[in-house]
């Protein structure tokens, strides 16, 4: 199973120090981009993946949590993003457009949905896809209750991925721990998205954190 590190939950004053470490750990970067009206908080942005794009050759996965993904693309990709996560209510009315801004720039793109919502809404586009994003919390804020109807929908990608011999990624985003990692691995995850339950929140100390999430993922 393949992870990626949620930087929002990170400690902020030591993030050169600390991504150096995290580079020999984890698979590709998170960075929660909102905008305080798709959802009420706000998080990292576009400068800070600027900052650490030179500490890093891994991929670095924008989550875009905002009311106009398209005024963030132009941006995030010369501050040298590579995967960009778009809600699919946002994409709603524009997805194929947007989809193939980001894919012109030869840039990879994710759709992502909410625990109520599922594949019928997304179905007519995930042949265009690199990556489906399941949020298994809903979405704004770290620290959340697992929300477990949601392993229904991971599972039926799954399968559609399967009957439709399509290759997008599956990864879920949203209290990815050691609690829920082997119903998250069952239902067919490809890459889990770690934050403060399942890999920052173990301890200050980052090697200490980087070998407990080694103990529950192997
Ligand atoms: C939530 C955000 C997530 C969080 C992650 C935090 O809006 O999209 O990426 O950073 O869920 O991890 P945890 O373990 O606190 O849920
Ligand atoms: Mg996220």
């Amino acid at each position: 199973m393949k992870v990626s590190l949620s930087l929002m939950c990170m400690n902020l004053t030591t993030v050169a120090e600390h991504i150096k470490k995290l580079n020999s750990f984890t698979d590709n970067y998170h960075i929660d981009i909102m905008d305080g009206h798709y959802v009420r908080n706000l998080a990292l942005s576009v400068d800070f993946i600027k900052a650490i794009r030179p500490l890093t050759n891994k991929t670095i996965d924008a989550h875009l949590m905002v009311d106009n993904p398209e005024d963030y693309i132009n941006d995030l990709i010369a501050a040298g993003t590579d995967l960009i996560n778009i809600h699919a209510e946002k994409l709603d009315g524009q997805a194929f457009r947007l989809i193939d801004l980001i894919k012109q720039s030869d840039r990879q793109v994710g759709v992502v949905i909410n625990p109520e919502e599922n594949i019928a809404d997304i179905s007519q586009y995930l042949n265009l896809v690199d990556m489906v994003t399941v949020m298994t919390v809903d979405p704004g804020y770290a620290g959340q209750k697992f929300i477990k109807e949601a392993l229904l929908t991971i599972s039926q990608l799954k399968d559609y991925r399967k009957q439709n011999s399509l290759h997008f990624e599956i990864q879920i985003d949203g209290s990815c721990n050691a609690e829920t990692y082997s119903e998250l691995k069952t239902a067919g995850s490809d890459i889990l998205v770690l934050g403060s339950s399942g890999f920052f929140g173990f301890s200050q100390d980052i090697d200490q954190c980087i070998k407990t999430a080694e103990k529950y993922l192997n």
